[in-house]
């Protein structure tokens, strides 16, 4: 912003809240995956709506770009500038960590966009009651953050993705116009909703300031299985036994082999079962639903092994094999002098042992390392490389399979600047440019995350 005074941004944030030092600017700059960023002219840290509002607006009419940012754990490059950008702004909304009171009966609470996860979660769990919505970025990715790609993590199967979650918003438009409403009514039909409309609009319609979430109950009991399974195959005909048998199945989630090594060796722990295709199992309910899970296991042809957990100590024992699964790919990279190459792509689920053997193909020709791990119960794999020679093919060749087979070219991280030319393969040259006009509805001078999904200039 060398020819942008940003001296009326300090009079509405406050000194301290606009960053310009290199070293300081650079953690809002680059993406978890060091892969994605660009620099910022500078970071903002507004503390209220009232304040990003006035953010949004000057922006807006001066022409710098803003780009909405929360924990900064996204792995598309959907909150960090792009390279090529002009004036940028990070608009940081981490401040806005307000916590409102827990209303029991209608089982909701209004949060602030920049809460964690992990504090939504928390302060339900004080009241009684818990958040429907969990992954391992918890104790950083942010409310705003999970609303903006309509996040899923390992609890969708029982209370859908995030969007599920949000019975009212409050954000601010690229003008500065502040719309929604937090009142959480169960039932409303007076026309648009804006919750619907900004769940998964990757910050590009409007900056989500603060949400109304829905809460889900507290279980008391809770029982984590690690079952080993033949095949792909065996794993999902053992999630539609338990689908249809288990009332208290939360998650289903799944590693195969690579994964699984990589992650024991991380942890420097041997497996506590093995198989093609590991699964990690939990049931909660009000009452001890370890019974019902064991008896479906053991009559199962499609159980190889399981190691079983009930208490919190020994649940984390085995739940640590999926939770710091990232952190174990990003260590071996780096241990590369590499970065992880991650494909988040989801498929129906019955096509997901051929979306395997595809993936492994593709690496294969690529030479890269394929570590496939994800949430069974959505068809959803996390496709990540190491060592990959031609990243553009990869990509092609991975997610025109997965077009072909129904599914999608982005399941819960998103679209971002990652893969916002395959869009296409999904979605209609026609689509496309009506999704566009919505967005210059909105935002006519494609002030917000203009690099972003479906960028106003890209094709
Ligand atoms: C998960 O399921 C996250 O753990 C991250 O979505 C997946 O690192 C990844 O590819
Ligand atoms: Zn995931």
């Amino acid at each position: 912003m060398s020819t942008t005074p940003i001296g009326d941004l300090r009079a509405i944030v406050g000194e301290e809240h606009v960053l310009v030092d290199d070293d300081v600017r650079r953690g809002y700059e680059v993406d978890w995956t060091g892969r994605w960023g660009g620099p910022a002219t500078a970071v903002v840290r507004p503390a209220s709506t009232a304040e990003v509002a006035e953010v949004v607006g000057w922006c807006d009419e001066r022409d710098v770009s803003v780009v909405p940012q929360g924990g900064n754990t996204g792995l598309v490059g959907g909150s960090v500038p792009a390279g090529d950008a002009g004036p940028t702004v990070v608009l940081s909304l981490r401040r806005l960590s307000e916590l409102g009171p827990v209303d029991r009966s209608a089982q909701q609470v209004t949060v602030g966009a920049g809460v964690t996860l992990a504090a939504w979660r928390d302060h339900a769990r004080a009241a009684g009651l818990d958040a429907p919505v969990d992954f391992a970025a918890r104790d950083t990715a942010t409310v705003g953050g999970a609303i903006a790609t309509n996040a899923g993590g390992s609890r969708v199967l029982r209370f859908g993705t995030m969007r599920s979650q949000v019975s009212g918003v409050e954000a601010v438009l690229a003008d500065g116009t502040t719309v929604g409403s937090l009142g959480g009514l169960p039932k409303e039909t007076a026309g648009l909703h804006w919750p619907s409309l900004l769940a998964g609009s990757e910050g590009t319609l409007a900056v989500v300031t603060r949400a109304r979430l829905r809460l889900a109950p507290r279980y008391p009991h809770v029982v984590t299985a690690m079952v080993g399974t033949p095949s792909v195959g065996a794993a999902v005909r053992l999630l539609g036994v338990l689908r249809e048998s288990l009332g208290s199945l939360d998650s289903v989630e799944v590693l195969l082999p690579a994964a699984l090594d990589l992650v024991a060796s991380h942890l420097g722990a041997d497996p506590p079962v093995a198989g093609a295709a590991t699964l990690l199992i939990e049931c909660a309910d009000h009452t001890d639903p370890t019974d019902a899970l064991l008896g479906r296991l053991e009559s199962s042809p499609d159980v190889a092994a399981t190691a079983v957990a009930t208490d919190a100590h020994r649940r984390d024992g085995l739940v640590r094999y999926r939770d710091r699964m990232t952190e174990a790919i990003a260590a071996a990279a780096a241990d590369r002098g590499d970065t992880a190459f991650k494909l988040d792509v989801a498929v129906p689920v019955d096509s997901l042992a051929t979306l395997v053997a595809t993936a492994e193909r593709a690496a294969a020709e690529d030479g890269a390392l394929l570590i496939p791990f994800g949430h069974l119960a959505e068809g959803n794999l996390h496709l990540n490389h190491l060592g990959v020679t031609d990243p553009e093919r990869l990509t092609t060749t991975v997610l025109s399979a997965v077009a072909e087979l129904g599914g999608t070219i982005s399941a819960e991280h998103g679209i971002g600047v990652a893969k916002s030319r395959w869009l296409p393969l999904i979605r209609s040259v026609d689509e496309l440019a009506a999704q566009r006009r919505i967005r210059a509805a909105l935002d006519p001078k494609h002030t917000l995350n203009p690099h972003v999904l479906n960028a106003p200039a890209g094709g």
